[in-house]
């Protein structure tokens, strides 16, 4: 112990080799059009290639560092012009500069005292989010993806409605009802489960020719859950949904859920950036009405894996709460015996426990700012400094750019698309997800025939093939209701140009040309 255990000096000239490599290899080459998008290898191949087993010995700097480069060259390039694949893409360089600095403060946000700049900027992050919802006031956390975001609302919910949930469990409970469309994100299904709700009391409502929820089905379905003894208890509105990017009609939901006194949950994952722009957040028209909404920066605004913000419309944050006591005010031994609880919103009391090696309430500052409690995690990572950052890069006109610059370049490939032979849309988008089939000419004028969309359901999946062995782009495929196999494209990165989108048709017409 007389001398420290980390060579330092020699960390940090490898650490600047590491950059080196990261900017080389991991920004420059992943963003360069004239790169492939993904080095195909079979999984075996992989395997050996990356030497994976791990020994007893370590090794030196230099075989260390090619691993490094084997990372980043074996990886799939998302931030590549032409990666279409998800509902994230894109590198930006300020939001990458976040995610940097939040890897080397390594710190959890759970209390002001261990992450006092990164508690700081969550709260004003998640406060300039809701104020885009159009909520003056209200709560919210950073969760690690949507789905858990989803979770939370499902959660809060519950603990709403039913607060001794949080103590008793579900034993004493009625059967709860909750509805989400057909096309609703599959988190509400594992949420259900997670929760010990139960899939099968997940109701799945109608949707339209568009994917949108039809109000008028949820309020049957909600009829006949009640009628066969079950409590509704929570709705699950989508903006934006997945594969076809529908919105549900939020105005005539909320008219729904208020009728029945039923939480109302906006899973906005993918189009909440909609808000930003005043072209098109009238495709959320009504989402000021939601108790609680789920908004994932990482997607449209390219902020990087991950940023989930859950936000709630929670009144009753700041509100005393005399019947509250989380359990770290009784004893225990973990626990701040006798401490006062302030009052605290519907998060705190739903997830709070105060351990008290954390949240101990005699601490010399505001302990609000100590949030990590209202967060069913302990260790979490600091998603909101990478969007303060960007979003101080680009102002809020500049994200406004960012969403209606992917929306006009759909409209440029919709339109490109509709010119050229083969190309079938499944319908017209409402928003960024272009949803279409490739008709290969073999397959042209057979349209009426038996074996047609049996044999136009093969064809996605061997175009895919075709391109990640060619590493050329990557976008998409999947079945969706009486829908076979058809490619969904999602453009969110602002590097892609015309030429980018132009190839993009040319390619899928060269791959496909003799399927
Ligand atoms: N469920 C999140 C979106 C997955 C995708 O990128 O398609």
């Amino acid at each position: 112990l007389e001398c420290p255990g980390l060579d330092t000096a020699a960390g940090e000239e490898f650490l600047q080799e590491v950059f080196q490599i990261l900017l080389e290899e991991g920004v420059r080459k992943s963003t360069d059009v004239t790169q492939k998008v993904c080095d195909w290898k079979e999984p075996q191949e992989l395997q050996d290639l990356l030497d994976l087993e791990l020994r007893s010995d370590g090794e030196g700097r230099e075989q260390l560092l090619q691993r490094c480069r084997d990372v980043l060259r074996f990886s799939v390039r998302t931030g590549h012009p032409r990666f279409f694949n998800q509902l994230f893409s894109g590198l930006d360089h300020h939001a990458l500069a976040g995610r940097f600095l939040t890897e080397t403060l390594n710190t959890s946000p759970y209390t002001y005292e261990v992450a006092p700049v990164l508690v700081l900027m969550e709260e004003q992050v998640l406060a300039k989010l809701r104020e885009l919802v159009g909520w003056s006031s209200g709560d919210g956390i950073f969760a690690p993806g949507g789905s858990m975001s989803n979770m939370l609302a499902m959660n809060v919910a519950r603990f709403q409605r039913f607060p001794e949930s949080r103590s008793r469990g579900n034993w004493n409970l009625p059967r709860l009802g909750l509805f989400a469309s057909q096309e609703s994100h599959y988190s509400i299904l594992k949420g259900a489960a997670l929760l010990g709700i139960g899939t099968d009391n997940v109701h799945l409502v109608r949707t339209d020719e568009r994917g949108k929820m039809i109000p008028e089905e949820l309020e049957k379905e909600i009829q006949r859950v009640k009628a066969e003894g079950s409590e509704p208890l929570f709705v699950c509105a989508t903006s934006g949904t997945t594969v076809l990017g529908a919105f549900d009609p939020l105005d005539a939901i909320a008219d729904v859920c208020a009728r029945h006194g039923l939480w109302l949950h906006v899973d906005a994952a993918w189009g909440g950036s909609a808000l930003l722009s005043s072209r098109l957040r009238h495709l959320l028209a009504g989402i000021h009405r939601a108790d609680s909404v789920t908004w994932n920066p990482h997607k449209l605004l390219m902020v990087g894996l991950q940023c989930s913000a859950f936000l709630l419309r929670d009144s009753s944050v700041g509100a005393p709460h005399p019947e509250f006591v989380p359990l770290g005010c009784l004893p225990g031994p973990l626990i701040n015996f006798g401490a006062p609880c302030p009052s605290q919103g519907l998060l705190q009391r739903c997830h709070g426990v105060g351990a008290s090696y954390l949240f101990q309430r005699d601490k010399f500052y505001d302990v609000s700012l100590d949030t990590g409690d209202k967060s069913p995690q302990c260790g979490r990572r600091a998603d909101g400094l990478k969007l303060w950052i960007l979003w101080k890069a680009l102002g809020t006109r500049g994200l406004a750019q960012r969403v209606e610059r992917a929306f006009g370049a759909t409209r440029y490939l919709l339109e490109q698309m509709k010119r050229r032979e083969g190309f079938q849309l499944v319908m017209e988008p409402e928003f960024i997800n272009l949803c279409f089939w490739f008709i290969p000419p073999s397959l042209r004028g057979q349209e009426n025939s038996l074996e047609f969309w049996d044999k136009l359901g093969k064809v996605a999946p061997a175009i895919k093939e075709k391109m990640i062995r060619r590493g050329s782009m990557m976008v998409g495929y999947q079945p969706q209701g009486s829908h076979v196999n058809f490619f969904r494209q999602i453009i969110t990165n602002p590097a892609v140009t015309r030429q980018d989108l132009d190839f993009f048709l040319d390619e899928i017409q060269e791959l496909g040309w003799d399927l």
